[in-house]
């Protein structure tokens, strides 16, 4: 296979993801094409971008979700190739198969390796088939009640009722004993018909208490696929995460190289190419599971980078256009420790209600190991129409307590007016010992959310004003003593006339007029 540089990439996303893409392409010396909804027109991304164009109006039906018009789009203007980056049309396998069939590089999986993880029954038997290590259960669909409390018996309660066509948690049920099992059972077939048009549901062993650990491929278009290393991302709240870390803090260096063997066998089962995650579970005994393949880039990506130095939409851009994953994939170690925490534009104490509005004031963090990667800037609109995440805020360090460390400096010198956002919640995460000591499952969040345990922090805009004040001081301060030592004005009694307007005319100075 030869390979083909991409000139110009369409980016089917928006906010900071869909900037992301951009920065890599340009990097890259590739020409990129932003997509925007009328709510969107003063994105970032689509001021970011070398040309943009609207797509509909807010709905993202009308407007991200197109795939047909976006298609038709990037053939207009002469794209070669279209990133998706993760939601909206990123695992749909007709949207990949769409822009093969137009002769578009998808920078992601084909249509094939899609479909195949798509449903959880099918991609289970595949797993199973190949030796991947899946929660114990059922390999088929469950016909009846019947056969479900028989097989529940031989496997033992607890035990999880799963949709077949399922992800995410939809049509999911716990049930702990016979006596709730044929409740349970009818309740998570109605809720599999309702959301997937497909009410076959299986059943697994209940995993008690288990860690969310995933890990990251990438495979290229020869066959090659490889292990990037793990993700801890147990703490989530109602399946939305909001902290992820790499390494994981109880991944040992062996059980990194099984489950990262794990992971090449399930992607390669499925001829997997680009960056993909498999998702497991984790339990007390160290025993791991495969629950999911994601087949996209993900919200978490950055902790992968920063203990990796690889940067995956490089990578995702390289192998689309055909090339090998070098000798630099070769058994990939983390160095340090990353930690990202999701900044939502929701009111954590206030059951996460949704904050739209203006951001009237803004100012990230920087300095030493400090990233961000945001979508939104002073003055942006924060719109209810999409997804609430605005930014994510990613540190790296050479361990876990100096991350934090330095996760807590970067909230402190943050700033976001106009709308709340989720930053208390993570100082008060930073002050929890069982996340402090990384003691934690994926109910750890929930449980203590619902106890009342984590409690904003008292003073909540933490050094956020230091460099303000400071900087309202030396100016007072300067003034009078020029004022002061002005002999002009001295005993004139126009002393605050004149301090005003030597003010005005220091900015003025400074604007360059
Ligand atoms: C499980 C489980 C415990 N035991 N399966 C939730 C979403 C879906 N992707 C799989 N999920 C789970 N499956 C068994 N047999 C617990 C969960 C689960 C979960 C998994 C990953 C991340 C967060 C989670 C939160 C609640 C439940």
């Amino acid at each position: 296979m030869t390979t083909k540089k991409i000139q110009k990439v369409l980016i089917a996303n928006r906010g900071e993801i869909a900037v992301r893409v951009i920065r890599a392409c340009r990097e890259r010396g590739i020409r990129t094409v932003a997509i925007y909804s009328e709510p969107d027109r003063l994105g970032l991304h689509a001021l970011l971008a070398d040309e943009a164009y609207p797509i509909g109006p807010a709905p993202s039906r009308e407007s991200y979700l197109r795939g047909d018009a976006i298609v038709e789009l990037a053939v207009r203007v002469g794209a070669d190739a279209i990133h998706p980056g993760y939601g909206f049309l990123s695992e749909r396998a007709g949207f990949s198969r769409a822009c093969r069939d137009a002769g578009i590089t998808f920078i992601g999986p084909t249509p094939e390796a899609i479909d195949a993880m798509g449903s959880k029954v099918e991609s289970r038997r595949l797993m199973m088939d190949a030796g991947v290590p899946v929660v114990p259960g059922g390999r088929d669909p469950l016909p009846d009640l019947d056969s479900a409390v028989a097989f529940a018996e031989t496997m033992g309660y607890p035990v999880m009722i799963k949709a077949s066509a399922g992800g995410g948690g939809k049509g999911m049920r716990r049930v702990d004993t016979a006596a709730d099992l044929a409740s349970a059972y009818r309740a998570a077939r109605s809720e599999a018909g309702a959301s997937f048009g497909d009410d076959s549901v299986y059943l697994e062993k209940f995993i008690v208490d288990p860690r969310h650990v995933e890990i990251q491929v990438m495979g290229d278009l020869h066959g090659r696929v490889v292990s990037l290393g793990e993700r801890e991302c147990s703490l989530q709240r109602r399946h939305q995460k909001v902290v992820e870390e790499a390494p994981s803090p109880v991944v040992s260096p062996e059980l990194r190289r099984r489950m990262g063997e794990a992971a090449v066998k399930a992607a390669s089962a499925v001829g997997y190419s680009n960056a993909g995650t498999c998702e497991f579970l984790l339990d007390r005994e160290g025993s791991f599971y495969f629950l999911e393949m994601n087949t996209r880039l993900q919200v978490e990506h950055p902790v992968t980078e920063l203990v990796t130095g690889i940067d995956l939409v490089h990578t995702q851009i390289r192998v689309a256009e055909g090339e090998p994953l070098g000798p630099g994939f070769d058994d990939v170690q983390p160095r340090g420790h990353a930690v990202e925490v999701r900044l939502y534009a929701e009111d954590p104490f206030n059951r996460f209600a949704p904050s739209p509005g203006r951001i009237e004031r803004l100012r990230w963090p920087d300095g030493p190991g400090v990233r961000v990667d945001s979508g939104v800037y002073e003055g942006s609109e924060v719109t209810i129409h999409y997804d609430p995440m605005l930014a994510k805020l990613i540190v790296w360090a050479t361990d876990r307590e100096l991350a934090l460390q330095r996760l807590e400096r970067a909230l402190a010198e943050m700033r976001i007016e106009g709308i709340r956002t989720t930053v208390p919640l993570y100082k008060a995460l930073l002050a929890d010992a069982d996340f402090r000591s990384g003691n934690m499952d994926i109910g750890m969040l929930d449980r203590k959310l619902a106890s009342g345990e984590l409690q904003p922090p008292d003073d909540d805009e933490g050094l956020a004003d230091l460099p303000l004040i400071a900087a309202a001081l030396a100016h007072f301060e300067e003034t009078n003593r020029l004022v002061a030592g002005d002999p002009a004005s001295a005993g004139s009694g126009t002393g605050y006339r004149s301090r005003w307007s030597l003010a005005g005319r220091r900015g003025a100075l400074r604007e360059g007029t």
